[in-house]
């Protein structure tokens, strides 16, 4: 009798257990962000929908009156943009009666950069072929809807299609025809279609004997392609320029400035309401710093561009490296219309392996005081557009990794509002993406799932930055971009990592300061004399702006050598304390979700520990030292690692093994 209750008893706890236990939903990544929340049309249906010419156009209010829930926008793009976050708020639980929202984006342009070529290779692309398709004969029509939606759902409203290393065959009739096909199914979604030029089409196109932006006939032949454009594509957006820069042939070919050749092209669109984003990503290998040369070629300048041109810059002076201070040129040009160039695509943060959430990195920039107009002047008010470089392409779920999702999602969320927190950000993507498992309260899926995974989203740029170039270390990358080669000084100088680290048996460090390359200087001050002065500078840019010796010591008490050696064991145990995360949650996970992460982790792991014993390996064989004793030995020896680097595949992909660790053996660099 006793033992049969037991039984019961045990068998009843049992059931209560299973039945209890979260039941992850099936899901693979392909609905991205618009996974959680009702489909757009079930939330467009439920209120009462008013565009209101009051409203600024891309403005939307959210509001509860007569029993009843309204969105009143300022245009058809508002009224998308209050269903979004509407639907948005609904998934985190912000919704309820009396409701009260009012929006408007910061900035009234608001793109993704795809760099993808006409044969559908993506220039730092790691998410599969062209999303575009332009070798296919006819246009993938769903997946640009969904592009569409999804670019729609955080606010974005403009995609410039091609490679900024531009083929001029985009300007021909049959890629002109085609594009108007693409931009109008974008137009739906209220994006703007944008091209990147190449400057020599006119040579390239119609055997013009010039590019000159002077020379009549040139200038004619842009007036003429304007024209053809806008007759394909009458709301066509405007150009994007590479000009004079890594090879690329520009208005410098013919003595004249870059203000010559945005004006030229300018003038061409203008008729139509185009504008033009001229890049301001410029060095040539004979300058003493590259970190100095955009300023030095963009602030005499200052004041000439015309009303229609906007100089688009890189969130740092050098190349979106893990940790750059923020572009100089935010604080130096006050009569030019300023657009931040973000990186959503991970070129020097793992490609789309790596779990690497940039809304840290940008915030950090965004929020950068430049102290143009005086204290108070962040760079997010210095500009007046924004754009990212896309990580998308034919890979089911888009991005080739659903964390890598969260950096589009970001991108979105801060070009419309830059004053929002990365934290903020990173909460609202994983509610919208992943899915509540059955079973789960809302309470223990918050405490369970969401916090844990908010928490690795929010180390993890800190976590690369360790791994890969702490204490301020930038460009120690090989060819590929994926992996060191803190040995390579063969070739142009600026573009091997010895230019960069300036490692000897001295120190470390690529002085900066006035004693240095005066790059300090092209900072407004308090900046300067800040980022000048060894006891000032923010210890995370210590060997950007200075050379200091090994035994150098930091705040910490500890020598630059141990502090270095530090930060890369340390950004190695951040990568275990992820995978040891995670792997709690499989509970909560969809399985294929669950595994393609543990699957990224481990060679993110992996990778973490080829950068450690590389750099570390390599500086040690320059300077001699011990490694501190607190910090774990070197897993691979650095003679097996020197000269190598990971092989690819056609796409550029690094190749990993069946234990996913990197195949280092394709050989790059020659010994000296
Ligand atoms: C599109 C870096 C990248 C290049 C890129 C260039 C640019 O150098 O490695 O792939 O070219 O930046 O932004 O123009």
């Amino acid at each position: 009798m006793r033992k049969s209750f037991f039984l019961t008893v045990l068998a009843g706890a049992a059931l209560l257990a299973a039945c209890s236990r979260p039941v992850p939903v099936a899901q693979d990544g392909t609905d991205l962000w618009l996974a959680a929340g009702r489909p757009y049309a079930d939330v467009l249906a439920s209120v009462e929908a008013t565009i209101d010419p009051a409203l600024p156009a891309e403005a939307f209010h959210i509001y509860d009156a007569d029993g009843q829930r309204h969105v009143a926008a300022g245009s058809e793009a508002g009224l998308r943009y209050g269903i979004y976050a509407l639907q948005r708020a609904e998934v985190l639980g912000q919704a309820g009666p009396g409701m009260d929202v009012q929006e408007q984006p910061r900035y009234e342009l608001r793109l993704l950069n795809h760099w993808d070529n006409l044969d559908d290779t993506v220039e730092r692309g790691y998410a599969g072929e062209s999303m575009w398709e332009w070798t296919s004969p006819t246009v993938p029509e769903a997946r640009i809807r969904q592009y569409g939606e999804l670019c729609a759902s955080v606010g974005l409203n403009g995609a410039v299609l091609n490679n900024v290393n531009s083929n001029p065959l985009i300007l021909d009739a049959e890629h002109i025809a085609r594009v108007a096909k693409i931009a109008d199914i974008l137009r739906e979604y209220g994006i703007k279609t944008y091209l990147s030029i190449k400057w020599t089409s006119p040579i390239a196109l119609s055997g013009l004997k010039s590019g000159d932006p002077l020379n009549p006939q040139v200038r004619q032949w842009w007036k003429d392609k304007a024209a053809e454009i806008y007759k394909a594509i009458p709301d066509f957006g405007g150009f994007l320029v590479k000009a004079n820069s890594e090879g690329q042939a520009g208005p410098q070919d013919y003595g004249r400035t870059h203000a010559d050749g945005a004006n030229m092209l300018g003038e061409a669109v203008a008729p139509y309401g185009g504008i033009v984003m001229w890049r301001a990503f410029v060095y040539s290998p004979t300058s003493p710093d590259r970190a100095n040369q955009a300023v030095e070629e963009f602030l005499p300048l200052d004041g000439q561009f015309a009303d229609n041109v906007i100089v688009q810059i890189k969130n740092g002076p050098v190349d979106f490296q893990p940790r750059e201070p923020f572009s100089p040129l935010f604080g130096q040009l006050k009569n030019t219309q300023m657009m931040m160039e973000f990186q959503v695509t991970q070129e020097y943060l793992g490609f789309s392996n790596h779990l690497a959430y940039l809304g840290t990195m940008w915030e950090e920039c965004l929020q950068s005081d430049t102290y143009r107009d005086g204290p108070g002047t962040p760079v997010s008010k210095t500009i007046s557009a924004i754009a990212g470089v896309a990580n998308t392409g034919q890979d089911p779920n888009l991005c080739g990794y659903v964390f890598a999702q969260a950096n589009w999602y970001a991108f979105g969320r801060l070009a419309w509002n830059p004053e929002l927190s990365a934290a903020q950000i990173a909460d609202e993507w994983i509610h919208q993406t992943f899915l509540k498992p059955d079973g789960m309260t809302d309470k223990a899926f918050e405490s369970k799932f969401v916090a844990p995974v908010h928490d690795i989203l929010m180390a993890s740029r800190e976590a690369v930055v360790n791994y890969e170039m702490p204490v301020g270390l930038h460009h120690l990358f090989g060819g590929t971009h994926y992996g060191p080669a803190p040995w390579d000084r063969l070739g142009r100088p600026d573009w091997t990592p010895a230019y960069y680290h300036q490692a000897d048996s001295a120190g470390i460090g690529f002085d900066r300061t006035r004693s240095g390359s005066d790059n300090v200087d092209q900072y407004n001050e308090p900046l300067a004399s800040q980022f000048n002065d060894l006891a000032t500078c923010p210890e995370n840019l210590l060997l950007w702006f200075h050379h200091v010796p090994w035994d150098y010591v930091l705040s910490t008490g500890r020598t630059a050598w141990d502090e270095i050696c530090l930060h890369y064991d340390a950004g190695i145990r951040q990568v275990e304390a992820f995978r040891q995360t995670w792997a709690g949650l499989k509970p909560y996970v969809a399985p294929a979700l669950w595994e393609e992460t543990a699957r990224k982790l481990e060679i993110q792991q992996h990778d973490g520990e080829w950068w450690r014993d590389a750099n570390v390996g390599y500086f040690q064989r320059i300077n001699g030292l011990p490694l501190p004793s607190d910090v774990r030995p070197l897993e691979t020896p650095i003679d097996s690692l020197i000269f190598r680097q990971v092989r690819s595949d056609r796409l550029g992909m690094p190749i990993h093994d069946e234990n996913n660790r990197p195949i280092i053996d394709a050989p790059r660099f020659r010994r000296p």
